[in-house]
């Protein structure tokens, strides 16, 4: 119907369709979902308006609206072991405004990760709501070794007195200690979000530390690790649920994306099966692989290796910026994205890291001799070599594991 009606969206898609099959991705914010994800997100309940919740809804004729939002909360508590869960966010940023303004409310105080150390735009940073809408404190990481200091947050915590501290972020590649950041919120009197957006598939599937019982909130994006819709999701403690969910509905959006909620309840089912631990064990394994791959013939990685499907290379000592690499893979056949690596002396449009994941390459079936493979081409790539000599390998590997 769509190639009848308007060929030149069509041939953008199938385009689309072409690039993904044709090239690899390693942005480490990316996945592929099944085609019973995509066929949910595409079903005619895009038509429908549901605002509200389940049983309380501002539309007729809902019924099929609640039972869909039903099944993907309940999936959604089983599969993180949570007291509540809203499905509506249409993103992680969105979920995070929620949040922040549930639990911090405008002008109130919180305190997140700096962008430029691993954080995210919605924790705080000054060009975006979560900078202008609430009164912002940062931490960072330490200089020598990249890690979270501890010691820093509780300063931070203490001198500043937020309402919400966030332990989380997008270019983190270790595992957090959440109890350690629920001791300090609790020092200060602040609740704890907890932003699981990258790691959510590992810790669904418990192959990474897990959140829940520590902090009082966790929100997340579902279409990373946990390999669903692209969307957001939040889970919360009982006690503060009704907050949380007047601040999603009507605070921060409108109508929920009904088709984005199929997609997400298709995508948990998925996760609650064996066979998504093991995807998960596979991931994180391959990831630890690429930058041990990495390191051995001399690149430095950001904390020495990773915790998670994230390996964040720093460039510095290869005389090369993470924009050139990413120019340069496009042209082998990856998908990378130049990222910038705690104290990084270059602007962020140029920066000095390279951020890699390792959740799409392992969606499509490939193990630990092709991820040394493509180590080896990003070896190459950093080296200078030509680009366009590395397509082939990166091609044979795509037309070797297409996409699901
Ligand atoms: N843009 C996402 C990422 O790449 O990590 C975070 O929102």
């Amino acid at each position: 119907m769509l190639r009848t009606q308007d060929p030149e969206v069509a041939d953008w898609l199938m385009r689309e369709d072409r690039r993904q099959a044709d090239s690899l991705t390693l942005i480490a914010s990316e996945n592929h979902c099944s085609a019973a994800v995509r066929e949910a997100c595409q079903s005619r309940i895009t038509d429908k308006y549901a605002e509200g919740y389940p049983g309380r809804r501002y539309y007729g004729g809902c019924e099929v609206a609640d039972a869909i939002e039903l099944v993907a909360k309940q999936r959604a508590v089983e599969l993180f072991g949570a007291e509540e869960a809203n499905v509506q966010p249409h993103s992680g940023t969105t979920a995070n405004l929620a949040v922040l303004l549930a639990l911090a409310g405008p002008n109130g105080r919180i305190l997140g990760m700096a962008l430029k150390s691993g954080g995210h735009l919605s924790h705080g940073y000054d060009k975006s709501h979560s900078g202008m809408i609430f009164m912002a404190a940062q931490y960072g990481v330490r200089a020598d070794d990249g890690r979270i200091d501890l010691d820093e947050v509780r300063r931070l915590a203490k001198e500043h007195q937020p309402m919400v501290i966030i332990a989380g972020g997008s270019s983190y590649p270790r595992a957090i200690d959440y109890a350690a950041f629920a001791g300090i919120a609790k020092e200060v009197g602040a609740l704890l979000l907890a932003d699981i957006a990258h790691p959510a598939g590992l810790i669904a599937a418990a192959v990474m530390p897990s959140p829940i019982g520590h902090a009082d909130v966790v929100t997340m994006t579902t279409h990373k690790t946990l390999r669903g819709p692209r969307g957001g999701m939040i889970l919360a403690k009982r006690d503060i649920a009704k907050r949380i969910n007047s601040a999603v509905f009507p605070g921060a959006q409108g109508g929920p994306l009904m088709h984005q909620i199929a997609g997400k309840a298709v995508a948990f089912g998925e996760a609650l099966r064996p066979e998504f631990k093991s995807y998960q064990l596979r991931v994180k394994e391959h990831a630890a692989l690429l930058a041990g791959h990495l390191r051995e013939y001399g690149l430095d990685i950001v904390t020495g290796g990773t915790d998670s499907h994230i390996v964040l290379v720093d460039l510095r000592k290869a005389d090369v910026t993470g924009a050139q690499v990413e120019e340069r893979a496009l042209v082998a056949g990856l998908s990378v994205n130049k990222n910038a690596i705690p104290g990084d002396p270059r602007p962020p449009m140029i920066t000095s890291g390279l951020r890699l994941g390792t959740a799409a390459a392992t969606t499509r079936g490939m193990g630990c001799d092709e991820i040394r493979k493509i180590g080896d081409v990003i070896l190459g790539l950093i080296r200078g070599d030509s680009p366009a000599a590395h397509h082939p390998t990166i091609q044979a590997l795509c037309n070797a594991f297409p996409l699901p």
